[in-house]
């Protein structure tokens, strides 16, 4: 097969989703952002619903989505996505509505919005990108740091005395009755990036048809904010942060 065959669309078997778009991503090498953005351009993609979707981005690392994924956006302040949301969905029934929220935007500044908009079962999907880490202000300590784990505001690691636990939002999510789905996914093997695309498009699919809240966690890395390599950052997460925050579907009431 030559070159020229070889780009030809239905040759091809591996390739960018079109909503994605040809500027270049400011995250940092090995970051999780990057690969779940590519995820839910191409269930948006084979939806056929890019008329029909508005993404809503709070602050945080995933602050420029708009940038990268050619659909309607709108940019909410810190912690407020879920309530924009619940707006737009009852204004526009019909649309896939979907928010994108870091830990330290959904599980701190953003809690109460987050756990009210799932517990009135708006018929939105919350991405949860779950870094343990504040991640675009240089790494300070979020609500899902782990126990002992060393970040910019607490050197010498997470103390409970100091600190508190780690905050498990998602199981808090999976006891509210407004919620329909919620299950937690990791974007580190190939494997787990079809599984956790799976899980996008049931959360896409649960929002379009109005099924109620659906949350779906992605246990991510942050190697600039953890300071390790890709490789290493992705290691240390199997190791330390999935038996902490184990994958899997936690609520699922289509399958009750
Ligand atoms: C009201 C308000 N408070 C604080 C900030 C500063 N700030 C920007 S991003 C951020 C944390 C984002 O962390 P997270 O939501 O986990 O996203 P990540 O960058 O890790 O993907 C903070 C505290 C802000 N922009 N606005
Ligand atoms: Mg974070």
């Amino acid at each position: 097969m030559t070159t020229e065959d070889i780009i030809q669309p239905e040759n091809r078997v591996y390739g960018k989703p079109s909503l994605m778009n040809d500027t270049p991503m400011h995250y940092c090498p090995g970051c999780s952002h990057g690969v779940v953005h590519k995820l839910i351009a191409e269930v948006i993609e084979e939806m056929g619903i890019e008329e029909k979707t508005v993404g809503i981005c709070p602050v945080g690392c995933a602050v420029f989505a708009y940038r990268y994924v050619d659909i309607d956006w709108i940019e909410a302040s810190h912690g407020r996505a879920p309530a924009c949301a619940s707006a737009v969905k009852r204004l526009w029934p019909d649309h896939l509505v979907f928010t994108y929220q870091g830990d330290g935007d959904l599980a701190c500044i953003g809690t109460g919005e987050t756990i009210h908009a799932l517990n009135r079962g708006e018929n939105i999907a919350i991405i949860f990108i779950n870094n343990a880490i504040y991640g675009m202000t240089g790494g300070q300590m979020a609500p899902t740091t782990l126990m002992g784990m060393k970040t910019a505001t607490c050197p010498y690691g997470r103390q409970p005395d100091l600190h508190g636990f780690p905050l498990h939002v998602t199981d808090i999510a999976s006891t509210l009755e407004g919620t329909c789905y919620v299950t937690r996914q990791a974007v580190n093997t190939v494997a787990n990036i079809r599984k956790a695309k799976k899980a996008i498009r049931q959360a896409f699919e649960n929002s379009v048809n109005k099924r109620g809240s659906s949350l779906v966690e992605i246990v991510s890395t942050c190697s600039s904010g953890w300071k390790m390599s890709p490789e290493k950052a992705n290691q240390w997460m199997e190791e330390n942060m999935f038996p902490y925050y184990p994958l899997g579907d936690l609520k699922n009431v289509n399958k009750e």
